[in-house]
């Protein structure tokens, strides 16, 4: 069938304007005109248009958006707020929903027992039965976007189609425009696409109706991820974690990285250089809080694609082009270049936050917080409750801010290089309190993705149920990883192995603490390790050579500790805080096994450095006659 003949039938049924249908046309490309004729005939909106890369156009998604509720005007010059869908505690879109994001996997193949699949042909059955008509009575938007700088080796076009305004209004902050660049595809197919439908809604502010039909479905063999009854950026925006699951999926077969990382430009004060960090960790661990330390430059905050590159360095972009993070505990004390960001006429989305004479209040903001207001729960007031009894909060826990990156201050120069950066070091922060000390460095690559691969973070009293169960995500990227783990470490490890300079490793604990509960470490020290590894990423510190990585000496802290916050390290601080507790050590060895065990074929590198660990611990142990061993006692 002649499929854009077949469009041109669509047109003449009156949902699309002849102007509409000529920026489709001038992409010249059927494989655009198929999808979005096939996705009108499942879906049938009553309008569709088409979003170039025009200011007009751009407008017409931001006025839009406001017209018809899903976004509402704040004081601030710029602002507006979104709510996402709220029933109950328990019954909400206010984060992504795990349970319903499944990746269609063909009968009979391998997949790991942590990624929620559905066979294909029955999931496709299900989700083309839920996505009928879904879009009745609501316009569909079909934008363009680039993820990664244009012109660049690292970059994917992506096409979305959707209903919400809103989505396609963040997606306008946090993406680069690409409706120019898919008329450089020459017709090609090399592009994911995202089908995405709030469903019917109800209400005012309008919210999904139907979340019990709420269904993410990712498609890897079309490179399409169909997402529909959900308005969470999470669940909604194709570019965001949608995207990243089909890149996971490319990148194996490329020999590249598609990662859950922000990237960094260090600045050490006594050094004319900049230095590349890229950096995973899971949420609460103090991802964003590094990724924005002050007096140095941000790339991005969230995903990174990493290529092998000319100069044997692994080279890195930030696929997006702004920053959609959690806003609670934003305050101008601890995140002061985003507190001011936010507070600024700017074009800024807030989500779920809490509405007062048109201002936002989130918790954490270090500022009083009205007692009534417009909240994702509707009107709220002090010691509102659910229907089932549970507190209402003023603003959600996850509410969020969406803003670009070049309006914050501290924007790396090189945020739009298409060669992207070259990375000297890659992190991997985790949460524990008796286990892992502040930073260490891997012993080499393949033990570096060993360490990227037993990140734990530890549950607190900010998550529902028991505080202290640890877990693991592997590189942190494990809610996102679509190809069976044994696989996507043996890339990882294959990856380093063939870059003439592949980054150093540090694994970091921001969160150790003494036998009182008291954190070991204070907010601003994670300053002090970011520069120890910077420097040893040039070859500058020397190392202590434990089992479980390198351990920086007592000299080399204390003098960063002076020249960074003018602070006295006293070295008995420093040998609490990088003892070897082995115990803890050897129970977290353990955990690692038991998890990865569930694993089939993993690689045998992996196994060796968990043995070979293991061994010395014990030795160790046995040699020092105890379990805690300090870094000076160590030979
Ligand atoms: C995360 O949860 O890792 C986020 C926000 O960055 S989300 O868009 O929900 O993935
Ligand atoms: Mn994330």
């Amino acid at each position: 069938m002649d499929s854009s003949k077949a469009f041109i039938e669509i047109n003449k049924s009156d949902i699309i304007s002849q102007e509409d249908y000529e920026k489709l046309y001038a992409l010249n490309n059927e494989h655009v005109m198929r999808i979005v004729n096939e996705f009108i005939e499942v879906c049938r909106p009553s309008k569709v248009t088409v979003i170039t890369d025009s200011k007009e156009d751009i407008q017409y998604v931001r006025e839009k958006c406001i017209e018809i509720g899903e976004e509402a005007r704040l004081s601030t010059k710029g602002h507006t707020v979104h709510f996402d869908g709220f029933f109950n505690i328990k019954n909400h879109d206010q984060a992504r929903d795990k349970e319903n994001t499944r990746v269609l996997v063909p009968e009979g193949e391998y997949t790991s027992p942590w990624i929620n699949t559905i066979e294909r042909k029955k999931g496709l059955e299900e989700i083309f039965d839920i996505m009928e008509g879904c879009m009745e009575g609501h316009e569909c938007l079909v934008r363009f976007f680039c993820l990664g700088p244009k012109n660049s080796k690292f970059s994917i076009l992506a096409l979305q189609l959707t209903d919400s305004f809103y989505v396609a209004h963040s997606e306008d902050l946090l993406y680069r425009k690409g409706y120019e660049e898919f008329k450089k595809l020459n017709g090609s197919d090399n592009f994911f696409y995202f089908i995405h439908s709030s469903g019917e809604l109800i209400g005012d502010p309008p919210i999904t109706k139907n979340l019990d039909k709420r269904r993410v479905y990712v498609d890897l063999e079309e490179n399409r991820v169909l997402s529909v009854n959900n308005q969470y950026a999470g669940n909604s925006l194709g570019l965001k974690k949608l995207a990243l699951r089909l890149a996971i999926h490319k990148a194996e077969n490329e020999n590249w990285l598609a990662e859950h990382f922000f990237l960094l430009g260090v600045h050490p004060k006594d050094k004319e250089r900049v230095t590349y960090f890229c950096g995973a960790y899971p949420s609460g661990c103090g991802k964003t809080s590094t990724a924005m330390l002050p007096n140095q430059t941000i790339v991005g905050d969230d995903i990174a694609y990493l290529r092998q590159w000319e100069d044997g360095y692994c080279h890195a972009v930030n696929i997006e082009g702004g920053v959609f993070g959690i806003i609670k505990d934003v305050n101008p004390e601890h995140d002061p270049v985003i507190y001011e960001a936010i507070t600024t006429p700017k074009e800024v989305i807030f989500s779920n936050v809490l509405i007062y004479d048109g201002n936002p209040y989130w918790l954490g903001m270090g500022k009083k917080i009205p007692e009534t207001g417009l909240n994702f729960s509707g009107e709220w007031f002090k010691g509102k409750n659910d229907e089932n009894g549970i507190k209402i909060t003023p603003a959600h826990p996850n509410a969020r801010y969406t803003v670009r990156i070049e309006e914050l201050e501290n924007a790396d120069p090189n945020f739009h290089n298409p060669d992207g950066v070259p990375l000297h070091a890659i992190f991997y922060g985790g949460r524990d309190s008796d286990t892992m000390p502040p930073i260490l460095e891997s012993l080499n690559w393949e033990h570096g993705v060993f360490l990227g691969a037993s990140i734990e973070s530890e549950t607190t009293a900010q998550t529902l149920g028991k505080t202290g169960v640890r877990s693991v995500s592997t590189m942190a990227n494990l809610d996102f990883i679509v190809i069976p783990l044994s696989k996507y470490l043996d890339n990882y490890k294959n990856f380093g192995n063939s870059l003439e300079h592949p980054p150093k490793v540090f694994a970091t604990n921001y969160f150790l603490k003494d036998a009182n509960g008291k954190f070991l470490n204070g907010m601003l020290d994670k300053m002090i390790w970011v520069m120890w590894a910077e420097g040893r990423s040039h070859g500058e510190f020397e190392a202590v050579n434990t089992p479980i990585g390198y351990l920086p000496k007592y000299e080399d802290l204390k003098r960063l500790f002076q020249l960074y916050l003018n602070k006295e390290y006293k070295q008995e601080d420093y040998e609490v805080q990088f003892s070897l507790r082995t115990e803890h050590l050897l129970e977290k060895l353990e955990r690692i096994e038991n998890l990865y065990s569930k694993e089939e074929n993993m690689p045998e590198f992996f196994w060796k450095i968990l043995k070979e660990e293991r061994k010395k611990l014990i030795e160790m142990q046995a040699q020092y006659g105890k379990k805690i061993i300090k870094p000076s006692e160590i030979q």
